[in-house]
């Protein structure tokens, strides 16, 4: 495959209602989009970095620049012959995986399209549909919380993820508990609490969670092992795994029983299926992570859920949670009993709605195997 034009996109998206964790709040998304012709196919993929770097390091401006001064000018015109290749053309550029995988699960769909199979296929996937939670954002009181929780179930969502920070973490997780003593329920910290903190954790233990996810330092492995010492509550890594050799360092050292895959974070679909293998090896159950993806980041989260290895439902859920309108037809919907059926039409299995994608555009630039073309 050659790689012929690439186009990156930023687009304004605003969500239906402000999603808070522990880092900050987030509504006005400024999402990019990428595009790439190979042979005459054309694949989308999108950078799931948000706006500022209160997640992991990468935020939409690193992206733009990554791409356009560094990822985009080494691809432009290269030929492929799977896009398994690309890491390794990407490797002398230290991290911005959101950057990397956004352009390389581009690849991904052209590819699948052009061998005429379900991107799900592609990636030996075998699931037709896959099973789905939430994640609930901090909310202002825990009967708020717990009227939201009551809200999904009815939906169908198989698992509740609560957002928690310090002072808004035990009585919440308490209320939820003991409205629905059966729930599959686990939290999210993203980074807030420290290891001294391993006393207040263990009050978490009553409450029969699935997992806490990365209650500690977003790039820190070893003092997780220490806290997972500490307390029975399983820990689950988001931040700190963004390659199969942390996931391989993290379950060595005991730092972690689940592990959370985001495609974004861990530098796309080659790097994400290796994420998985090394957990499968070890019995380590892993989840698809989401970070408010447009329907695009959505399509490809879901072929990837189709792998063997994810066992526990993900935070992939309906396009209309988020969106007043998704990028893509159909949105994603989920039954009543919270599964998503997965597409079995060739590459992502859904249709880009490109005029939608131009009217919410703010900013594109192209480049095609010869020139480089800048637009307002
Ligand atoms: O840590 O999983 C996370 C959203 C933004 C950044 C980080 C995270 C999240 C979520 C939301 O939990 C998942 C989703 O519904 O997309
Ligand atoms: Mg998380």
């Amino acid at each position: 495959m050659k790689i012929e034009m690439i186009t990156l996109r930023e687009l304004r998206m605003r969500l239906k209602t402000p999603f808070e964790t522990s880092f900050g709040v987030t509504q006005e998304r400024r999402i990019l989009l990428v595009e790439l012709a190979a042979d005459g196919v054309s694949g989308w993929g999108e950078i799931t970095s948000l706006e500022s770097p209160l997640f992991n390091s990468e935020t939409t401006d690193t992206a733009w620049h990554v791409i356009s001064d560094y990822i985009a000018p080494v691809l432009i015109g290269k030929e492929v012959s799977t896009a398994t290749e690309l890491p390794a053309l990407l490797a002398g550029f230290r991290g911005h995986e959101m950057a990397k995988a956004g352009v390389e699960n581009a690849l991904w769909d052209a590819e699948a399209q052009q061998k005429g199979v379900p991107l799900h296929t592609l990636l030996r996937g075998s699931r037709q549909e896959i099973v789905c939670g939430v994640s609930l954002g901090i909310r202002e009181t825990p009967q708020h919380l717990v009227v939201k929780v009551r809200e999904e179930l009815e939906s169908g969502y198989q698992r509740i993820k609560l957002k928690v920070k310090p002072g808004k973490d035990v009585a919440f997780v308490a209320a939820v508990r003991k409205e629905f003593p059966e729930i599959l329920l686990s939290v999210d910290a993203n980074s807030a609490y420290e290891l001294k903190d391993a006393p207040h954790l263990r009050k978490l233990d009553e409450f029969r969670l699935l997992m806490i996810e990365q209650p500690l330092q977003w790039d820190e492995i070893h003092s997780h092992a220490k806290l997972q010492a500490l307390i029975n509550t399983p820990i689950c890594l988001d931040e700190c795994i963004t390659n199969a050799r942390h996931a391989q360092t993290a379950i060595e050292l005991a730092a972690c029983r689940i592990i959370n895959i985001k495609l974004g974070r861990v530098g796309g679909h080659t790097s994400a299926r290796q994420v998985h293998d090394v957990c499968r090896e070890h019995g380590i159950p892993v989840w698809c992570g989401g970070m408010l993806e447009s329907g695009i980041g959505r399509a490809h989260n879901i072929a990837m859920s189709t792998q063997p290895g994810f066992t526990l439902p993900g935070d992939v859920s309906a396009s209309q949670r988020y969106w007043a309108e998704d990028v893509i037809e159909p949105e994603v919907e989920v039954s009543r009993s919270g599964t998503i059926r997965v597409p079995q039409t060739p590459g992502l299995g859904f249709r880009v709605k490109r005029n939608f994608i131009e009217r919410l555009t703010c900013r594109s630039r192209t480049w095609t195997a010869t020139r480089a073309v800048v637009s307002a």
